[in-house]
């Protein structure tokens, strides 16, 4: 090839592949909607518009999104779930981990590169119980060409999933938090909704293969997808491409993501049913009105009959352990850090009913974390700096962890590390009767392949293994996606080769996070967990969680009088909690029911008190 030819040639490359950058401005403000064509509520959109946009970029792209907080009455923050943000860990949203909330009437500006990611993301406010509001919406980082995909297709389209609820967070999370749900049950929703809607038709064209970006945006329940005499091949799963894998169903946890193609038929004389059915084991109870079947419209061509209900004889789903990335990674060498968390769920000494990861329940600090990191010199690589509450763990620069997760409750978790991909190692099966915990010797864990992804869902009562390498310096939300969970302190913090942190030069303390911080928290923007900075070692006034249930007190104990009480009062059938309307009157027959005097139930040790909790300190049984 001649000399010009080249350079012509490298010069249309560059062009073609040349990074742009994506301006966005957001004002998240309350608008009224009814996307299940059942009630209207209040839901959070932008610039008064919602379902919100999906966000499409390039490899390589810069994203600048500023974001506005015109909510008047609720902080804010964006977080972009599955972004790495190597090295620019301030942008990755968690309130209280990297940065402070955006108080209402200020703003944040979301500033950062995607070099080397592609695939199906999503983003969400990462502020207490949000995005089910409606602050949530697709993000899709697209090859440069569709000749780069590792897969052929015609057509590309998004799908999201979720369940909703008529009422909003704020009025949900009191009535959830609250020593009258002692066993800690998550609001049931009223509907599940497909693309942010219902009963949805989605035109397709014959002989047409769609790549269909599903995410489930979802805050509590998995739901399953099948469809009538159609498959779906798997070929992505949150970000990682997977070797083709043809399935009737798919099973997708709140956050998760599936990519996976839909070959349609080459005759269009009938239509089909597109089913989306909620995970009803993950409700306490299924009120009987609540539709957990929901079908949707694969249509050919509009004057055919419209579908019936698709029933399938059973839930057969793909297991996504078995998947295979299409870019193969051996499994990392034996950890050098093994992190064994157990989960469990009880109540402590306010009667409410928490989440924990080895008895610790996450209460944010006073500073974000990565603030402190980035305040804290030498002394970031002590853990005492970031409080004995919020459960941060400290990770050597490059060092291979095993997250070893003991699932000691009856309830499937979808779990979300931020800013990485993690190996699968191993998963266990459903247990029944006592849990069971990982027990390294007991298996040959190596996979020549594993699957990696972000958001892994543990079994019931039996455990998973997790494995990464701590190969990118930041300050990473491990938690259950389940927002309830997440609000019942379900979650610790890794704090990823801190020294390195503070020597990225993209890493410091900017103007912008210190003005969030100023507007809202007390001015608070460094220092240690309890906002020190003149003495890092020293946690007086830290947030902690408070004291456990007195001694002889047990958990079951005040479960039981509350249930028994709220039954006699109520009568069984007729606890709905979240339909409690008049919590006051119920409250004063309980303190003449109970009769007891229980000394240690108090607030006083929990700082940052909800609503919930300072409606409920008034009550002293
Ligand atoms: C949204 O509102 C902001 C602030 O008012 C404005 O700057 C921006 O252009 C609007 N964006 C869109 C997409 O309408
Ligand atoms: C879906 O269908 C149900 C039952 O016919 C109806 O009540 C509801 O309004 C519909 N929702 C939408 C968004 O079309
Ligand atoms: C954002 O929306 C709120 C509520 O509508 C409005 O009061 C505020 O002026 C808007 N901010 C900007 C920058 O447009
Ligand atoms: C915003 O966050 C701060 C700091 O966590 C908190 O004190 C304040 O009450 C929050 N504001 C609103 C409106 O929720
Ligand atoms: C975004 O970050 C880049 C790199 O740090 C910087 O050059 C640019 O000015 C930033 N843009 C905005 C709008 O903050
Ligand atoms: C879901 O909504 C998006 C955004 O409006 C649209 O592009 C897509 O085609 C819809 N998907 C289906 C299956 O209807
Ligand atoms: C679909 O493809 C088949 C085989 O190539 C062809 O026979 C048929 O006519 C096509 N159907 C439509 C509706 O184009
Ligand atoms: C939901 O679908 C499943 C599988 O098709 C079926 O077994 C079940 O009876 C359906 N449930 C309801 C309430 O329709
Ligand atoms: C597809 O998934 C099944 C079930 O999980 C698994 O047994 C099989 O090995 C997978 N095949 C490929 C090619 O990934
Ligand atoms: C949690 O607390 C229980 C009861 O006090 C104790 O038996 C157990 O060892 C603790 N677990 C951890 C991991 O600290
Ligand atoms: C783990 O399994 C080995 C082999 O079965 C057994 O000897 C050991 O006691 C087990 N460890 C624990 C902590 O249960
Ligand atoms: C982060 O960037 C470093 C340096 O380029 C690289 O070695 C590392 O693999 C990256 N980690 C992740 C999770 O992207
Ligand atoms: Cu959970």
């Amino acid at each position: 090839m001649n000399k010009l030819l080249v350079l012509v040639v490298s010069f249309l490359l560059a062009f073609v592949v040349k990074a742009e950058d994506h301006y966005w401005y957001f004002n998240a403000t309350w608008l009224t909607g009814n996307p299940d064509g059942v009630m209207e509520r209040p839901i959070i959109g932008f610039n008064g518009s919602w379902p919100l946009p999906t966000l499409r970029v390039k490899t390589g792209d810069r994203v600048v999104l500023k974001l506005t907080n015109g909510l008047g009455n609720q902080n804010t923050s964006l977080h972009f779930h599955g972004m790495f943000q190597n090295g620019t860990g301030q942008m990755d949203g968690p309130e209280m981990i990297t940065q402070c909330p955006i108080a209402p009437d200020d703003y944040f500006v979301y500033n950062f590169t995607v070099p080397d990611q592609v695939g199906t993301y999503w983003y969400h406010s990462h502020t207490d119980g949000q995005y089910p509001d409606g602050l949530r919406g697709v993000f899709v980082i697209e090859e440069a060409k569709k000749s780069d995909y590792p897969f052929d297709f015609d057509e590309e389209i998004t799908l999201s999933v979720s369940e909703w609820y008529h009422k909003t967070s704020h009025e949900l999370t009191p009535k959830f938090l609250n020593r009258y749900n002692p066993t800690g049950a998550e609001p049931i929703p009223q509907n599940s909704l497909f693309n942010d809607s219902r009963n949805v038709t989605w035109r397709v064209q014959p002989n047409t293969t769609y790549f269909v970006r599903i995410v489930n945006v979802g805050r509590f329940v998995s739901q399953y997808l099948y469809m009538e005499d159609h498959d779906f091949t798997v070929v992505e799963v949150d970000g990682v491409y997977v070797q083709p894998n043809t399935t009737s169903m798919v099973y997708i946890t709140a956050a998760q993501r599936y990519g996976v193609l839909i070959k349609t038929k080459e005759t269009t004389d009938k239509n089909f049913a597109f089913m989306n059915a909620i995970d009803k084991d993950m409700l306490d109870v299924v009120p009987k009105d609540l539709i957990l079947n929901s079908t949707n419209y694969i249509s050919y061509d509009e004057s055919n009959d419209t579908p019936e209900e698709y029933i399938v004889d059973e839930y057969d789903f793909l297991d996504d352990y078995w998947l295979t990335p299409v870019s193969a990674e051996a499994m990392l060498d034996e950890p050098d850090h093994v992190i064994t968390v157990d989960v469990t769920m009880n109540n402590l000494g306010n009667g409410i009913n928490y989440a924990f990861f080895n008895n610790i329940t996450y209460t944010p600090p006073k500073v974000p974390i990565l603030h402190t990191v980035l305040s804290a010199g030498e002394l970031a690589t002590n853990e005492l700096v970031y409080g004995t509450n919020t459960h941060s763990i400290v990770l050597q620069h490059n060092e291979v962890v095993d997250i070893v997760l003991n699932n000691h409750d009856a309830g499937k978790h979808p779990f979300h590390l931020h800013g990485h991909v993690f190996q699968l190692v191993a998963r266990g099966e459903t247990v029944v009767g006592d849990p069971v915990s990982f027990n390294a010797t007991e298996y040959d864990l190596y996979r020549d392949n594993p699957m990696r992804r972000d958001t892994v869902y543990v079994n019931p009562q039996s455990y998973i293994v997790m494995r990464f390498r701590a190969d990118n310096p930041g300050v990473w939300f491990f938690h259950c996606h389940i927002g309830w969970h997440l609000q019942q302190g379900l979650a610790f913090v890794l704090v990823e080769a801190p020294l390195q942190i503070q020597e990225t030069e993209t890493q410091h303390l900017t103007e912008g996070s210190i003005r969030i911080c100023k507007n809202s928290n007390n001015g608070l923007y460094e220092g240690n967990a309890a906002g020190n900075k003149d003495n890092f070692l020293d946690l007086k006034g830290e947030n902690v969680q408070h004291k456990p249930l007195p001694a002889g007190f047990t958990a079951r104990g005040i479960v039981a009088l509350v249930f028994s009480c709220l039954a006699g009062i109520l009568g069984l059938v007729a606890i709905t909690y979240y339909g409690l309307s008049d919590l006051k009157n119920v409250e004063m027959d309980l303190i003449k029911d109970l009769n007891v005097e229980l000394d240690g139930l108090d607030e006083s040790s929990q700082t940052n008190s909800s609503d919930s909790s300072e409606h409920i300190s008034k009550v002293q049984i």
